[in-house]
């Protein structure tokens, strides 16, 4: 094998000589031959070779060093494109653009041409994919540990106004970025039963398992910002233990031959949807312990290798278990500790609750993950044994405090005992970690209030905060060079190394009229190349000059998209009433994926669809105000809207967002902020200044003292608000939908009924909120002083920040990061 030369920063010819080179060996073309794709394909071998120099020399520095490692557990990785991200972080990208320039090759279009990595929903797991590149930036040595599905997210496609989910195949043109590695598995067991045996006079247990399903390795480098470090996000597939059944085959069962092997291989199929209730419970199950159990056994190898004992797991080892999917990690360490490395239990529990720590995402109870016993027992009865015997001595350690208030007892079970006799994840997930988190202040402080109230008594110590933050590198420089050429450009390069501290000397530039006009243009070519793909994706024509008004997001009732659509309703009614008023022209934009089961948010979408059809075919409205609904909501569609909107739509129910990320991407990009007192929004306004956003609507408590007070009516609040009452009665009517006229009439007799979410108790404060949105607009000094400042003042929310409270404050490793 030839040694190629790697290329140093400023080396035009010799990128393009190693494209050519990847072009003609490794993807077999001709540069005169070559289409698109075989560029791509090209381009990011060459890439990727640089890549793993700096991967081996990071792992090897890593192992020498002895540094304690971080293993982030997680079902979901929302990674994105990687070709920009690589190139930037790597700080080759002008070498590049140039390079293929001279090869006559647009970089630009090669970009669009990588297909997503789709492996997660929405914030949970791009979360992931910032903290990783995070890790990597600080030198943290991480692993991430997920699944390689096959499927990710499906892919929306709009007919009708309506969602339907198309496979997203990804793979289809293989994946440049990974590295499969054969000889990195692990078989990975399922049902049977559990034997007991008296060895030296204690019980030793042996779990026979009925299925074995084997697990392959997938590396794929993940690069810090400057080369930094460069750490290895593993995947795993599923593989059947045997191609097929050759003895069936023979006799002639030809399909049920592959049987079994399609069910093994199942488990790396296809992404869950993580925000509807009705998904499979069995395949869900064995994804979860399929990815820990393959992820444990992999660390704990490795950690033995390097230390030759168990005995040093959480001095050199921390594992972060991103929301409960990883929960069963608790049952399954304890089992290798206990069962297989034989360690005594009390140790095994030291050991485990040393290294284990919980990060929560949610405090929706229709979300809190719980299984039911049943299920457990048949798939995994070993676990089920190990749960029983955590929960006993739990239990027992709390009536030795003389604790004996059953309801007590009931709530921090981890069997609940009310619907069925379920194992409740989210307990076992506290119990098994000595840290456990909630995602922003006010989040972690409901956490304390509500779902572990009872736990957080017992154990005040463990719940702690780390509100999320965004990896800048993704969500401003690649996504938004204009903006980072203007900052760089006021602030000099090494803003662009800590711009958690640097961001901030920009305060002075909102007093300059002339940063910000230019501040206002860099925003203007970004909204006009957004109107280019709108025109493109849906047909519609928007002017760039318009306020563009933005909510994208997965779509769920409690982000209130529909509180949104009102608004959009209500200010189509003000425009027909009086078209000659001075308006503010105003582009609605949405755009989000509704889990496939779920029909009430389905139905969201098809309103905002019938909305945008009505207003913008109707010639009294003169363009005043559009709504566009742009299909197949993904990261590459965020990184080309959220750098050309002027407001953010950050409007959940107070109490009910976590966190919320999309709201920091806006904001650093230097969009205003609509929203309620709800996630991170509390902390953005803390950090940028109320008088730079727009709250508004009832506080997280307000709404919880009107759901005890059982007295909200919405009816009487839409009766006493006429232009509440007009836009709920017109889309009731039919307004929007004279094909079928009784299609939103369940939709808004449901608001009026129970109105869960509290929309139209908010809806006046956010037709005010909006008014005041208007007025700022109107006075281009006030507003673009505002949107400088909102840039400058979200330093804090740079995922750097939030990795380095996890170093120093969970996983205690490299205090001085
Ligand atoms: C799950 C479910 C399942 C049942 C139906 C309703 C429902 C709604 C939401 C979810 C998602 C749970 C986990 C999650 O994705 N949380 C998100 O995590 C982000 C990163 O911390 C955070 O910014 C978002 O606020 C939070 O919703």
């Amino acid at each position: 094998m030839t040694q190629e030369p790697t290329v140093s920063v400023n080396d035009v010819a010799a990128f393009r000589e190693a494209v050519l080179r990847k072009l003609t060996y490794s993807v077999g073309k001709d540069p005169e031959h070559a289409f698109d794709h075989d560029w791509f394909e090209a381009i990011a071998l060459a890439t990727r070779d640089h890549v793993i120099d700096h991967w081996m020399e990071h792992t090897r520095q890593s192992y020498r060093g002895g540094q304690k490692r971080v293993y982030y557990l997680s079902l979901e990785f929302l990674i994105g494109r990687l070709l920009i991200d690589s190139l930037s972080n790597l700080g080759i990208l002008d070498t590049a653009r140039q390079a293929l320039a001279e090869l006559d090759v647009d970089i630009e279009r090669i970009r669009a041409l990588e297909p997503d990595a789709a492996l997660g929903n929405g914030g949970l797991g791009r979360l992931a994919a910032c903290f990783m590149e995070s890790m990597s930036t600080l030198g943290i040595a991480a692993h991430g540990y997920g699944i390689r599905y096959e499927h990710g997210l499906f892919r929306q496609v709009i007919v009708d106004g309506w969602q339907h989910e198309q496979t997203e195949t990804w793979l289809d043109f293989g994946n440049p970025w990974e590295f499969e590695r054969p000889e990195v598995s692990y078989l990975i067991g399922f049902g049977g039963h559990v034997t007991a045996v008296n060895e030296n006079g204690r019980q030793k247990h042996f779990w026979h398992w009925a299925e074995g399903v084997r697990s392959i390795a997938y590396d794929t480098p993940i690069v810090g910002w400057r080369g930094a470090s460069v750490n290895t996000l593993r995947l795993w597939r599923a593989r059947a233990e045997a191609d097929f059944h050759l003895e069936r085959f023979n006799a002639g069962d030809h399909i049920g031959a592959f049987a079994e092997g399609a069910r093994a291989e199942s488990i790396s199929r296809v992404l869950y949807p993580n925000d509807s209730t009705e998904a499979g419970q069995e395949l869900r199950l064995r994804q979860e312990y399929f990815f820990v159990a393959a992820s444990l056994q992999d660390l704990l190898r490795r950690h033995l290798k390097q230390r030759g004992t168990l005995d040093s797991l959480p001095q050199f080892a921390s594992i972060q278990l991103n929301d409960t999917h990883p929960a069963i990690a608790v049952a399954e360490l304890m089992r290798l500790l206990v069962d297989v490395h034989g360690y005594e239990w009390e140790r095994a529990w030291e050991l485990t609750v040393g290294t284990l720590s919980y990060t929560n995402h949610t405090l929706l109870p229709e979300a809190l993950e719980t299984w039911p016993v049943g299920l457990m027992e048949r798939l995994l009865p070993r676990h089920m044994q190990i749960i029983y015997l955590i929960n006993a001595h739990h239990i027992d350690s709390l009536r030795a405090r003389d604790n004996h208030n059953i309801e007590l007892l009931r709530s921090v079970s981890l069997i609940e005992e009310d619907h069925g006799r379920r194992v409740r994840m989210g307990n076992l997930a506290f119990l098994g970690s000595h840290s456990i988190n909630g995602v922003s202040a006010l989040h972690t402080e409901l956490m304390r209030k509500t779902v572990f109230r009872d736990l957080y008594g017992l154990y005040p110590e463990r719940i702690n905060n780390k509100t999320n933050g965004i990896t800048f590198r993704r969500w401003l420089y690649q996504a938004n060079p204009k903006l980072t050429g203007l900052v760089v450009e006021a602030l000099g390069e090494a803003v662009l190394d800590s711009p958690e501290s640097l961001l901030r000397g920009l305060e002075p530039f909102a007093e300059q009229a002339e940063f910000r006009r230019r501040f206002a243009e860099q925003r203007l070519e970004n909204k006009r190349v957004l109107a280019r793909l709108i025109r493109e994706r849906v047909g519609v024509t928007v002017d760039p000059n318009a306020l563009f008004d933005v909510q994208v997001k997965r779509i769920h009732e409690y982000k209130r998209q529909l509180l949104n659509l009102l608004h959009t309703v209500a200010l189509y009614h003000a425009i027909r009433n009086d078209p000659g008023a001075p308006w503010v022209p105003r582009v609605k934009i949405l755009a989000g994926k509704a889990a496939a089961s779920y029909h009430q948010a389905k139905l969201i979408i098809k309103l905002a669809n019938d909305i945008a059809r009505t207003v913008n075919d109707d010639p009294t409205v003169r363009g005043l105000l559009k709504v566009v609904f742009l299909p197949n909501y993904n990261v590459s569609l965020a990184e080309q809207i959220i750098p050309a909107a002027d407001l953010s739509e950050q409007i959940s129910t107070a109490g009910l967002e976590a966190s919320g990320t999309s709201n920091m991407k806006f904001a650093l990009n230097g969009a205003l902020t609509i929203g309620t007192l709800d996630g991170a929004n509390v902390e953005m306004s803390e950090q940028i200044g109320l008088e730079h956003m727009f709250i508004f609507g009832l506080t997280a408590q307000q709404v919880e003292a009107r759901k005890r007070a059982g007295e909200y009516n919405a009816e009487a609040i839409a009766i006493e608000s006429p232009r509440l009452n007009e836009v709920l009665e017109a889309i009731r009517n039919g307004a929007f939908s004279s094909d079928d006229p009784g299609r939103y009439t369940g939709l808004i007799d449901g608001l009026k009924w129970h109105d869960t979410f509290f929309v139209c108790a908010d809806f006046e404060a956010y037709w005010q909120a909006q008014l005041e949105v208007e007025a700022r607009w109107r006075d281009p000094a006030r507003w673009w002083r505002s949107a400088v400042l909102n840039t400058a003042r979200t330093g804090w929310f740079s995922s750097d920040r939030t990795i380095r409270q996890y170093a120093g404050e969970i996983w205690k490793v490299l205090d001085d990061k």
